[in-house]
């Protein structure tokens, strides 16, 4: 990837982030991120397929529901929209490049401000797909997924596929047609639904079964729409328990596993897990992940992180390893991503207003996540943390337990068992020793 010389620089004086190792000082470079480094057989740029989100880092001003923004950007100042998304696009394909980070996100009206009108949006998003492709082409870096705001305009506020009034869902559908079709012009690899505003705020005014039906009926529409025009890639529901409304319908990942087999949605469909939407449904990140895997449906993550002392979707930049090495643990052992791969769906805050602040941000996030990689694998190839685990239910492995397993046994057959061999015996489940095992790899 290279930055394309002569061409306005919005992030000047920064060159390419590059690995430097651990002995570096330089703020403006990786120590643990190496993108060619093979771990297992693949390199970490693979392994990790980090990805911009545009929302966060080119849209995302600072304002907060106590003042406005803080972030003025130079890329923002044109008074034609397509223009301005243009030298927009100019600064984030700048900065992925300088960051080498190899792919990006976007919702539709990340890209280019919407009207009111259907068409005049279906124009401006072409007219930038149109110059994306070019970009891409340039730089090399690809689009991940796709996705299209249904969850900031007005109209949504009851919902898009769950609105109770279908000319709003409508409204819903036209977008999501138009950035289907702009995922699929850019070769996006997955498309994204995250429920924005579907939910309820109150059940007194709320059908919930004719709303998730509805749901259920715009994703099949979707999906046919975009096999019919080609896409191939995956399609993620990305859950969220909360915020913005009270009850999100697609709460955690076992609410939206249980929602696609319900609607038959597993052959298209897998999961985008969030670090914080994760938290606020009082799971750790760990445990979404694993639900996911076990499910077969790990398919993408956006990596952020909440703050403790706070119950709302805070979307800060990783920064906790433990958390990290843990969920590194369940990817690899899941075997990686199925399609998808690591997104910042991350902000710097409010006050971190130099324009090198976006920098340290992601330089932070993909070095946290090499390095968990790197120790993660460790773990896996040279400790007893796998083979603890399995030992710990051996006695399924053979004997009765294994015929328990298979189905051979009754209800009568396990408690002349109990019956005929006393009372267990008591085994540890060694958890500080395996919380030890970790912090000692960190
Ligand atoms: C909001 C979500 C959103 C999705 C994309 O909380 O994380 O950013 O990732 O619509
Ligand atoms: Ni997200
Ligand atoms: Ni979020």
């Amino acid at each position: 990837m290279n930055y394309i010389k002569g061409q306005k620089e919005f992030f000047a004086g920064i060159g390419q982030i590059q690995y430097e190792g651990l002995d570096s000082d330089n703020p403006f470079a990786f120590r643990w991120y190496d993108p060619n480094r093979i771990v297992r057989g693949k390199s970490m740029a693979e392994h990790l397929k980090f990805a911009c989100a545009y929302w966060h880092s080119f849209n995302g001003n600072g304002a907060d529901p106590f003042g406005g923004a803080t972030h003025i950007f130079p890329w923002d100042q044109k008074a034609d929209a397509v223009d301005r998304a243009k030298d927009k696009m100019d600064a984030a394909f700048e900065f992925m490049t300088k960051m080498q980070l190899p792919y990006y996100c976007f919702h539709d009206v990340d890209l280019v401000d919407y009207t009111n009108n259907v068409a005049e949006n279906e124009r401006r998003l072409q007219a930038i797909t149109a110059y994306a492709l070019d970009k891409q082409q340039e730089s090399g870096i690809k689009l991940l997924w796709g996705t299209a705001n249904l969850f900031s305009h007005e109209r949504y506020m009851n919902g898009a596929a769950t609105n109770p009034d279908f000319h709003v869902l409508s409204h819903g559908a036209a977008q999501v047609k138009a950035a289907l079709d702009a995922t699929i012009a850019l070769g996006g690899q997955n498309y994204v639904f995250w429920g924005g505003r579907e939910g309820y705020m109150s059940l007194l005014n709320t059908n919930m079964k004719r709303e998730q039906e509805h749901l259920a009926r715009f994703l099949h529409l979707a999906k046919d729409y975009a096999r019919k025009n080609g896409f191939s890639g995956t399609f993620f529901i990305e859950p969220k328990p909360c915020e913005p409304t009270k009850h999100q319908y697609d709460y955690d990942a076992a609410t939206v596993i249980s929602f696609l087999r319900q609607y038959d949605l597993l052959d298209d469909f897998k999961l985008n897990l969030e670090v914080n939407h994760a938290t606020l449904a009082g799971h750790t990140f760990q445990h979404e992940l694993q639900v996911a895997a076990d499910a077969g449906l790990l398919g993408s993550i956006d990596a952020n992180r909440g703050d403790e002392q706070n119950g709302w979707d805070t979307d800060q930049f990783p920064y906790n390893i433990n958390e990290l090495t843990e969920s590194m643990l369940i990817i690899l052992e899941a075997g990686g991503f199925q399609g998808g791969g690591i997104n910042f769906d991350a902000k710097i805050r409010r006050n971190s207003t130099d324009r090198e602040d976006l920098f340290f941000a992601h330089i932070g996030g993909m070095d946290l996540f090499a390095r968990a990689l790197l120790i993660a694998d460790k773990i896996l190839e040279k400790s007893s943390y796998l083979q603890l685990r399995k030992e710990r239910y051996q006695s399924f492995d053979t004997g009765k337990g294994a015929e328990f397993e298979k189905g051979n046994l009754s209800l009568e057959d396990l408690r002349d068992f109990a019956a005929a061999n006393g009372e267990p015996e008591v085994k540890s489940g060694k958890q500080e020793f395996l919380e030890n095992l970790i912090n000692r790899h960190i």
